[in-house]
């Protein structure tokens, strides 16, 4: 058994302790009430999800296991000569809530090294996809072909107890995420550098290094590639792509089917698609001005040329955040640091200067700031990843690593089937008194 199984094992049994108690002696008490809009408006706000390994607080954004982004980033051990650590530290910190030693993560480097190993077909499931299928649609077929694999399923046709779940659960998990970043490297050679041939992994290489290895990048893109998994990673429970996972895995699927949803879920350009969106945004507003820098009356009028068509401003706005995502911060940093005269990177940061003030007068949003999505493609394009619609298959990778990590929790915890209580129109109406 390795480190971090055994440890992750101590934490489920005392944590189980906590959970059985709060069911069993507080399970009445109210922790909140629904209104008929957020009934109608996508739940927004309900509090009727449980998760410990990140918490998004509205003003400050996400902590992972009660880090913020930047202590995590400062916390987690590097390679060396990395700006940005490892991410296989990061499936630590979010399965066990601990910073990892450097000989915890080494382990955990070989075990996914061991892991790794891709069957010939999902080779082949990719190669059926005709050249302009978008690369998400066939990350989530990928990933739903390697569905045979699973361990759980195994056991649980052979009877298992409850008590049981997460082991089966943690083995095909983190078999699928040491699978991933080759998963995602062959999509991408295959659709877009099939010249680069398929690029096995490096053994000498951690996740992140081998990822841009693989993708045929050279440095800082292996820190690139660590910063963008550890920033999309998780983002609590309730948004589309985590939810998804979640809930699927509720009934009891194995986690390949949960994370093909997820991706599914990811996929919207309301969600993780839009970090594809802001530069397919950024492209026509280039175009259209011939390739010279706008200036900020041009770049207003863009914004509500956008608005006035009915459409959103992408990479803005939050169901949850009232304020610019740190994960947006982040990556502005890293771009100050390595990529300040980048002209995407200039048009990017002129759009902070007047989006926020747009969307304000405007008056609907209720988040005027900036998301993860508005900055994360200016990297990427900058090392030369242009071909947008592959970004959401980064997004993905990332969020594999909370997304699972929640669903052997789930399972560890015995959270229940989620089933939710629907009502009807008239009853809505009756409800109100208008009936
Ligand atoms: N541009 C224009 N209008 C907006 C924007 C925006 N960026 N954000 C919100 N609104 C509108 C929204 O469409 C809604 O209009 P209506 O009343 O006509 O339906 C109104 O403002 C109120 O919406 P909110 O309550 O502020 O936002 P909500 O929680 O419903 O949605 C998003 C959140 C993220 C879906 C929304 O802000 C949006 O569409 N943003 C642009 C797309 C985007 O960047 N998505 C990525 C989110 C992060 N991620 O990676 O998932
Ligand atoms: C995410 O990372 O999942 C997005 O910011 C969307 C959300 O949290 O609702």
């Amino acid at each position: 058994m390795s480190t971090l199984k055994d440890k992750l094992y101590e934490k489920i049994q005392e944590h189980r302790l906590r959970t059985t108690k709060l069911v069993k002696e507080y399970g009445d008490k109210v922790i909140d009430q629904v209104t008929v809009s957020q009934a109608i408006g996508g739940m927004r706000g309900i509090k009727s999800l449980v998760t410990d390994i990140s918490y998004l607080d509205p003003f400050e954004g996400i902590r992972y296991r009660g880090f913020t982004l930047p202590e995590v980033l400062e916390k987690l051990p590097k390679p060396e000569g990395a700006d940005m650590p490892y991410v296989e530290g990061l499936y630590f910190l979010l399965l066990t809530g601990e910073i990892p030693t450097e000989i915890e993560v080494e382990e955990l480097k070989v075990d996914f090294k061991n892991r790794r190993i891709v069957p010939h077909y999902v080779w082949d499931v990719i190669d059926a996809f005709p050249s302009n299928s978008h690369p998400m649609a066939i990350l989530s077929a990928a990933v739903m072909s390697l569905e045979r694999e699973s361990h759980f399923n195994v056991k649980y046709r052979k009877g298992m107890s409850k008590m049981d779940y997460w082991d089966s659960t943690y083995e095909d998990a983190t078999n699928l995420i040491a699978k991933m970043p080759l998963i995602g490297a062959y999509i991408y050679n295959k659709l877009y550098h099939p010249e680069n041939g398929h690029r096995y992994p490096d053994p000498n290489l951690d996740l992140g290094g081998n990822f841009a290895y693989m993708m045929g990048k050279d440095k800082p893109y292996d820190d690139v590639s660590r910063m963008y998994f550890i920033i999309h990673a998780d983002h609590e429970s309730g948004n589309v792509s985590a939810h998804t996972g979640h809930l699927v895995a509720s009934s009891l699927s194995d986690v390949y089917y949960a994370t093909s949803a997820m991706i599914n879920g990811l996929a919207g350009p309301l969600h993780g698609l839009a970090n594809q969106e802001v530069l397919r945004w950024l492209q026509g507003l280039k175009d259209q001005m011939g390739g010279k820098i706008p200036s900020e009356e041009e770049m207003k009028k863009y914004v509500w040329d956008t608005l006035n068509k009915g459409q959103v401003i992408p990479g803005y706005g939050h169901a949850v955040l009232r304020k610019t995502d740190p994960r947006y911060t982040v990556q502005r940093e890293f771009c100050l640091k390595n990529l300040p005269d980048d002209d995407l990177f200039k048009y990017v940061d002129a759009l902070y200067k007047v989006v926020p003030d747009i969307l304000r007068e405007q008056g609907k949003a209720k988040n005027p700031w900036p998301n993860v999505d508005a900055q994360s493609g200016v990297v990427q394009w900058h090392y030369g990843v242009t071909q947008y619609d592959f970004y959401t298959v980064l997004f993905s990778i990332g969020r594999s690593f909370g997304v699972l990590s929640n669903i052997i929790w789930d399972r560890a915890l015995g959270y229940a089937l989620e089933r939710p209580k629907s009502v009807t129109t008239d009853m809505l109406e009756e409800m109100v008194g208008i009936k």
